[in-house]
């Protein structure tokens, strides 16, 4: 029986419930260059392409057309039943997670829904499009809100406590993720140095693929579910009986 989850989710977890994820075919990042839109060079170069870029994902986030998945909702699972100790650590910054019941969680790329004032660095839940008139309430004059997004170049959010995770979990599972973005995508490094077991579920090898010693292969939507009964049930993952019921 494990005593301390560490899980890493990436674009993959969301892509079930209809969020592009970002290098995909299809991804987000063919219709813009990240340079462009992802780093506080594009946002003082262009911010109006910025902010479109934002505002359509949060419009797509908020249309009424997407749901948290199985894989959402067996994480909430997990952490209301299992009785050790669990952090979800997201890079996706989505609500979905939230939306599916999960509170232990860590959105160290930053949250779509919420806009930051450059100022004061206080965070305002977003209730319209970011533009020029969608200021903070904290400065006078009023400052413009930026996304509250960790941008490239950028430090992400809650370091410290994913360190401190890392170095006490005894399993770490990233959940589609590329394994393309550091510091994240280092996470499996620190988690094997420690001596926990190492889980990967992605629909293919990722690029960290060969660093993880467990893989299952497929949706996380299917698989994620079925893994948290294994966990839920005591089974440990390398165990014959669970490596077979996932790949059924
Ligand atoms: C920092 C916000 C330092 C934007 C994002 C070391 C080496 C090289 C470069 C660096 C390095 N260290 C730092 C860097 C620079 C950079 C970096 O890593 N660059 C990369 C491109 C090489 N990192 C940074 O700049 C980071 N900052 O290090 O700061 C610092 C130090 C001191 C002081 C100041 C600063 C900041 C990185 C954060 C950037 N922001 N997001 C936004 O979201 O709009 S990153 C962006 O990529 C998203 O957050 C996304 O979450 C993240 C990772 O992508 P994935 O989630 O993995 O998504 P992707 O599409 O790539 O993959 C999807 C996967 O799912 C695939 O594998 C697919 O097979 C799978 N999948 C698809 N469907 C399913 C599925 N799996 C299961 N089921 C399915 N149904």
């Amino acid at each position: 029986m494990y005593r301390q989850i560490v899980v890493l989710t990436g674009a993959g977890i969301s892509a079930e419930s209809g969020i592009k994820t970002f290098r995909d075919e299809d991804g987000l990042w063919e219709q813009h260059h990240i340079e462009d839109v992802a780093t506080p060079e594009g946002y003082a170069r262009d911010i109006n392409l910025v902010e479109r870029f934002y505002n359509s994902r949060w419009e797509n986030l908020h249309s009424g057309e997407v749901h948290p998945n199985a894989a959402h909702a067996a994480l909430a699972k997990l952490e209301a039943e299992f009785s050790g100790k669990l952090l979800v650590i997201t890079q996706n910054v989505d609500d979905l997670h939230e939306r599916a019941g999960s509170k232990r969680l860590l959105h160290m790329h930053g949250e779509l829904s919420k806009g930051r004032c450059p100022q004061s660095l206080q965070t305002f839940v977003l209730r319209e499009p970011f533009g020029e008139d969608n200021c903070c309430t904290c400065c006078i004059p009023a400052k413009r809100l930026r996304p509250h997004i960790v941008w490239f170049g950028e430090m992400p959010f809650g370091m410290d406590r994913i360190h401190d995770a890392l170095d006490n979990c005894d399993l770490f599972i990233a959940i589609g993720t590329s394994g393309t973005v550091y510091p994240a995508a280092g996470f499996v490094d620190s988690a094997n140095h420690h001596g926990a077991q190492t889980v990967e579920v992605n629909l293919l090898a990722a690029d960290r693929h060969s660093q993880f010693q467990y893989h299952f292969t497929g949706k996380a939507g299917d698989v994620v579910p079925a893994l948290v009964e294994s966990i839920l049930a005591g089974k440990t993952l390398g165990s014959e009986a669970a490596t077979k019921e996932m790949s059924a």
